[in-house]
């Protein structure tokens, strides 16, 4: 039987100097090369080297919705060449997609001269759309850089006419502005000399002369521009340690720059999701959701068809709310045309989000993820007072149920904006629910266009803590339980190699309604070659566990139930042994976990 060990005499044996982890969830620095944060024990580590402190970790996240934009020479070409329109593939790639020969690509350079490209415009427009932030493509895969750089002439300064630097213009719009700033950096150049043009999944490899010109350029781009809140490492496919070069360059220059997870190889200080795609599993780590306006472009595309603009507001809000109840950052782009401009249809897209923003600004900003898996109605989120219900489609019975609160004391509830009209929370088994009708100021017909009365936001005041009984797992007749991989919740490690890597699988977490203190665990597991270490987690307590590898069954474990800890459920994950870094997946595919009970 394996031996339990707290996570107590872990962190203490590990750093015995360090007073800050008692706590039996905690972990302090697992090695040498030191990292900024440590994370709960059974949570991913970040890797080696300097990083954000968890208070820029805790701003980025708080700011939930940010511009990206993108804009280069593509901006010119706006999807067309030689008066016929390039539809395989994003505009902003026109470039590889036409395909157009570097020499005829780079002649656009001569022609930009983007007039009406206004950077405090541009932080009006993002503070109307209720944005934090600003993302604009410093260099994208086409090689041309909209800041000086002295690693190459073809930039906005020294190789156009317009002779400006539109990164430190935006840079200090943004600063003038009251914004965060950063920049998109593709780690890819279709025009370096002896690079690839487009190959499958811009997965290019990375030269280790590209390498060297990056980080010359990275260099530049975190020395000359003031703080950049994050840096959009995107595409290529670099190997660890190139990863790990242009990670460690950003950071040794500002160890507050937030990078994504497009650097790959598990470096970024957030998970990126796929060009417009969110995740479908729980997410505990910092991650991000980035968002064209069409799917089809990220960069102006002259002959794209922008219709139904209160449908795409509709949809913006929805899916900042989908992402924002999940945890997540949500950063939408615009792609101004060539002259500079913001595409009008675009700019009345933020426009109606920052209406909608405004009157709801308090259930999505410093807010935390909804603590339900799924609400019928919509979406919910966590303030530090209140627990906001987003409502995107009405309930027939026009009651809002929400699971497993019965145990929190609230406030009388109402509509956000509209407090002088209440209606009590009512206590309905494990669950609460909300009579809408009550209120006074609840839109009863469809919104329809008007973007005030869509996805309407219900107040719970919390008079103390919330208190979430979760969705439980039930034990047999004889009380054991059988608990399989599809009823738990998984967490993913993702922005491994590249773009089109799969992500692995780090953690399973079941929630039992065990009635006993004391169980024997089994954990039943595809047999495979090599000995395995895993640590099962009981109400936060650490138990490793060996695996011979070829039994397909772990050896019988004491575990013993904390209700102090987690009253409601008893709390089972299965993680690598701890402490693990990001990108370390399970080692084996689980199958089953058994408990039985010892009377
Ligand atoms: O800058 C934007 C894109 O140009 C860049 N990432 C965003 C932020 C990007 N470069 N390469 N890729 C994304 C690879 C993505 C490929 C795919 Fe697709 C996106 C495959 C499917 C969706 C492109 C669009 C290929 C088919 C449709």
């Amino acid at each position: 039987m394996a031996t339990r060990v707290t996570g107590k005499r872990i962190a203490l044996g590990l750093i015995a100097s360090i007073a800050c982890c008692a706590h039996s969830l905690y972990a302090a620095p697992t090695s040498s090369a030191t990292t900024a944060i440590s994370r709960p024990f059974d949570q991913p580590q970040p890797l080696s080297g300097p990083g954000p402190s968890a208070q820029t970790i805790k701003a980025w996240q708080d700011r939930k919705f940010g511009m990206f934009i993108h804009f280069g020479l593509y901006s010119i070409a706006g999807g067309m060449w030689n008066g016929k329109r390039v539809d395989n593939g994003y505009s902003e790639q026109i470039f590889a997609n036409g395909p157009i020969l570097a020499k005829d690509y780079e002649a656009l350079a001569k022609q930009f001269d983007p007039e009406k490209f206004d950077p405090d415009a541009i932080v009006a427009l993002a503070k109307a759309a209720g944005m934090k932030f600003i993302v604009i493509t410093a260099k994208h895969h086409d090689g041309f850089n909209l800041f000086q750089t002295a690693q190459t002439s073809y930039n906005a300064v020294d190789g156009t006419p317009y002779h400006r630097d539109i990164v430190k213009e935006l840079a200090d719009a943004c600063a003038r502005g009251g914004l965060k700033f950063g920049v998109y950096y593709s780690t890819i150049d279709w025009h370096h000399p002896g690079g690839n043009t487009y190959i499958e999944g811009n997965s290019n490899p990375i030269t280790s002369e590209q390498e060297a010109f990056n980080v010359a350029q990275l260099k530049e781009l975190l020395g000359h521009y003031g703080p950049i809140s994050e840096i959009w490492f995107d595409m290529g496919k670099p190997t660890p340690a190139q990863s790990a070069d242009f990670a460690h360059t950003v950071h040794a220059l500002q160890p507050q720059t937030m990078i994504s997870g497009r650097v790959w190889n598990y470096y970024g200080d957030f998970a990126v999701m796929g060009d417009n795609a969110e995740p479908d599993v729980a997410m505990e780590l910092p991650w991000q959701a980035p968002a064209s306006m069409f799917p089809e472009t990220w960069g102006y595309r002259s002959w794209q068809e922008r219709k139904d603009l209160p449908g795409k507001i509709r949809e913006n809000i929805t899916r900042l709310v989908r992402v924002v109840s999940g945890g997540g950052n949500y950063i939408l782009n615009i792609g101004p045309k060539g002259d500079g401009s913001v595409v009008p249809y675009e700019a009345q897209v933020l426009q109606g989000i920052g209406t909608w923003l405004k009157q709801s600004s308090e259930a999505i900003y410093g807010t935390r993820k909804q603590p339900f898996a799924a609400l019928d109605f919509g979406y919910a989120t966590v303030g530090p007072h209140a627990l906001y219900l987003f409502v995107a489609k009405l309930p027939p019975d026009h009651q809002l149920h929400v699971p497993g609160l019965a145990d929190t004391a609230f406030g009388p509830a109402y509509r956000l904006g509209a407090p002088e009209s209440t209606v009590d929370v009512q206590r309905d088994g494990h669950d609460v629910s909300i009579a809408l009708d009550h209120l006074a100021h609840w839109p009863t017909a469809d919104a329809g266009g008007n973007i005030d009365n869509f996805m309407p936001v219900v107040v719970l005041p919390l008079k103390g803590p919330l208190r979430v009984r979760p969705q439980m797992i039930a034990a047999s007749a004889d009380g054991n339980f059988h608990l399989q991989p599809s009823q738990a919740e998984h967490y993913l490690n993702y922005n491994g190699e590249g773009y089109e890597a799969p992500a692995t699988l780090y953690k399973l977490s079941w929630q039992l309604d065990a009635k006993a203190a004391d169980y024997m665990l089994t954990l039943h597991y595809t047999p495979a070659a090599a000995e395995a270490k895993v640590d099962v987690w009981i109400d936060g307590q650490r138990y490793p566990l060996r695996l011979s590898g070829t039994d397909g069954a772990s050896p019988s474990l004491r575990i013993r139930r904390n209700p102090v800890a987690h009253p409601y459920a008893m709390h089972v994950e299965l993680t690598p042994s701890a402490p693990f870094e990001q990108g370390t997946a399970l080692p084996v595919t689980v199958q089953s976990v058994e408990l039985s009970p010892i009377p």
